[in-house]
């Protein structure tokens, strides 16, 4: 599974270069852009797949930061005032760690 199975490539170079500047990403802006917040819960969940890369079932600071980075290979890092408000605003149970329910919702939101 590819993350442009899912969404578009051209709705991806567009989300990318909205946040290409340090400080500029917006998890809510970003998820629109990308069409991430117009698909279904099924389909976030195979996103949520992705994003969860040592497949542990969360999405740990160290994935969050890497973000963009599933998105394109070559996008840039969140710095850590960008992974931890997005890591905040994603953890409602505050365990320090994304579900895939608290994924859900925060792309919903
Ligand atoms: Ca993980």
């Amino acid at each position: 599974m590819s993350i442009t199975d899912i969404l578009a490539a051209k709705d991806i170079e567009a989300a990318l270069a909205s946040v290409a500047a340090d400080n500029s990403f917006q998890y809510k802006a970003f998820f629109q852009k990308c069409g991430l917040s117009s698909k279904s819960a099924d389909q976030v969940k195979k996103v949520f797949e992705i994003l969860d890369r040592d497949c542990s079932g969360f999405i740990e600071e160290d994935e969050l930061s890497l973000f963009l980075q599933n998105f394109k290979a070559d996008a840039r890092a969140l710095n850590d005032a960008e992974t931890k408000a997005f890591l905040k605003a994603g953890d409602s149970d505050g365990d320090g760690k994304i579900g895939v329910d608290e994924f859900q919702a925060l792309v919903k939101a």
